[in-house]
């Protein structure tokens, strides 16, 4: 219930290309029962190809993003108020959220939240980075080229487990940072327009150790669209 999936079709420069007017309302509320879904993955397994291997999507999103969403479940089983809120406020909210159950919230509320948006800000062979978000990155880092830098070194360089993100943060300007574990940037008050997932799950089969070769082949399927999308609602937000 309450789910807001809002697909429009793009202009004709995105003929065919199903975008979401705001991924984040994908980060659909609990339903009945109090729980949260895994959202349908909008291509297939092997649509990342060669850049982003079958087999890890299908463990990544079958294995590893289900086992977030039941942890998450778990937490909050005793706590139907927060299941009414989607996963967006609740992590907005994690103030509120009692003690008890916060830091499992954190872990397994955000693995849910970060790995919807990374499956919705990729898509097979990419799209071209544009419209207003490109304006929004040449002025705050000099360039596509240098925002694109930065974002690609963040996500390299980053120790151990975590995200690299381009977010609109609390006073609308664009920031590039990384977070550890499933930290979301939601809990600052930024919203997440692209985040790349730097776990070793999210490469090691093909990579390896290689996260650099990984960040390099992620550039190839990025769905800038839907990126410029996600600028253009935060903006309004
Ligand atoms: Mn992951």
């Amino acid at each position: 219930m309450n789910r807001r999936n809002f697909l429009i079709s793009g202009s004709t420069a995105l003929a065919g290309v199903l975008l979401t007017a705001n991924p984040l309302r994908l980060y659909a509320n609990a339903d009945d029962a109090h729980e949260y879904k895994l959202p349908k993955l909008p291509y297939k397994y092997d649509a990342l190809e060669p850049h982003i291997d079958k087999r890890t999507m299908e463990i990544h999103y079958s294995k590893h993003h289900q086992g977030y969403v039941n942890k998450l479940n778990a937490a909050i089983a005793d706590y139907h108020d927060l299941s009414e809120m989607s996963i967006e406020n609740l992590l907005r909210n994690i103030e509120k959220v009692p003690m008890k159950i916060r830091q499992a919230v954190i872990n397994s509320g955000g693995g849910h939240a970060n790995h919807t948006l990374f499956w919705n800000t990729m898509i097979s062979d990419g799209t071209e980075l544009s419209g207003k978000v490109a304006e929004a990155l040449q002025t705050t880092f000099g360039s596509l080229k240098s925002a694109k830098e930065k974002f690609a070194t963040t996500a390299k360089t980053h120790f151990g487990s975590g995200w690299a993100w381009l977010v609109v943060d609390d006073k609308k300007k664009l920031q590039i940072y990384a977070t550890k574990n499933q930290d979301s940037p939601l809990m600052e008050g930024h919203t997440p327009l692209l985040g790349l997932d730097v776990w070793e799950h999210a490469y090691y089969l093909k990579y390896q150790n290689k996260r650099g070769d990984y960040v390099d082949a992620w550039n190839n399927v990025v769905n800038w669209k839907q990126v410029n999308l996600n600028y253009v609602e935060a903006m309004k937000a």
